[in-house]
């Protein structure tokens, strides 16, 4: 199954059978000091340069990201949106759980972007869903409703069969549906991961649709996140989930390793040129 992403001038296809997507995930201000001040104080520069940073990285997708308290989210989303799209030329990946910022800034988005997110909360569907439909794109489903994010992997099956029932209501097609069954952070709950993993072989073989994940979450709290989230990356990876928000910087080329690792990567090709774009920019 294929999800049609598109920016300025790159098309995208998030693919169940193809290599691993990688949404680069710093253009957010959570426990980012220095991109909190660059936002408040319009400095665009600081910005854009993040953006072609990630590029350069080797993402596939930039995820938007401008929740700073105090700051006009919808006004600050649209500026950015349109200041990212206007650096770079892969789709936009546009992440608030405000529906006024989503609708304000959807507009100004390049090609097909991806709405993060929709959950399956009765208000949130109601929302987002004709948002997206309206400006025909895509969009993330995150598995968790009114009583938060389920414990229990039945749960995230229910709520992923609500989601995509809710958006074919909509006319929405299951292929511009990215399931996200999120993980909480292993140093609170030492079976989310697992739980997490066993969600994502479940939705696909259930609903074979594209799966999402947040890789970085996993580690909150925890010393060497790097460590940990390369390893859950693999794990997440190899049970089925073929999107990745995560950080281009430290992940890209485990990434590319993990695709080749699981037959998704003819000739080492990707791998080797994820390696070399690394190894110009050392020098
Ligand atoms: N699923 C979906 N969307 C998401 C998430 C998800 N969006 C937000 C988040 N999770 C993914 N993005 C981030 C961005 C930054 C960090 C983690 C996840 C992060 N920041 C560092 C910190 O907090 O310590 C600071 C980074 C820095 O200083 O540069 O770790 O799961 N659909």
């Amino acid at each position: 199954m294929q999800t049609k992403l598109e920016g300025r001038t790159k098309v995208h296809f998030v693919d169940t059978e193809g290599p691993g997507t990688l949404i680069g995930e710093k253009l957010n201000p959570t426990g980012n000091k220095k991109l909190s001040a660059a936002l408040k104080e319009d400095d665009h520069e600081f910005v854009r340069q993040l953006a072609l940073d990630q590029v350069k990285a080797g993402a596939d997708v930039l995820d938007v990201n401008v929740g700073v308290p105090g700051l006009n989210e919808p006004e600050l989303l649209k500026t950015v949106v349109q200041m990212v799209a206007e650096t770079v030329e892969l789709p936009l990946c546009l992440d608030s759980p405000n529906f006024e910022a989503l609708k304000t800034a959807l507009p100004v988005a390049p090609g097909r972007p991806l709405v993060n997110s929709v959950n399956a909360e009765e208000v949130s569907l109601e929302k987002i869903l004709p948002l997206v439909k309206e400006r025909d794109c895509a969009v993330i489903g995150l598995t968790i409703d009114e009583k938060g994010i389920p414990k229990d992997v039945e749960t995230r099956i229910r709520l992923t069969g609500k989601i995509l029932e809710r958006a074919a209501r909509f006319d929405i097609a299951p292929e511009d549906v990215i399931i996200d069954p999120l993980v909480l952070a292993v140093s609170t709950d030492h079976e989310a991961a697992a739980i997490t993993l066993a969600a994502i072989e479940r939705i696909r073989t259930e609903f074979g649709v594209s799966i999402n994940l947040g890789a970085s979450n996993v580690s909150f709290g925890l010393p060497e996140r790097h460590t940990l989230n390369q390893s859950f990356l693999a794990l997440a990876m190899a049970a089925g989930a073929n999107c990745l928000i995560t950080d281009p910087f430290k992940l890209s080329l485990s990434l590319r390793a993990t695709d080749l690792l699981l037959g998704k990567d003819a000739f080492s090709a990707r791998y080797i040129s994820q390696y070399r774009s690394l190894q110009a920019k050392d020098s």
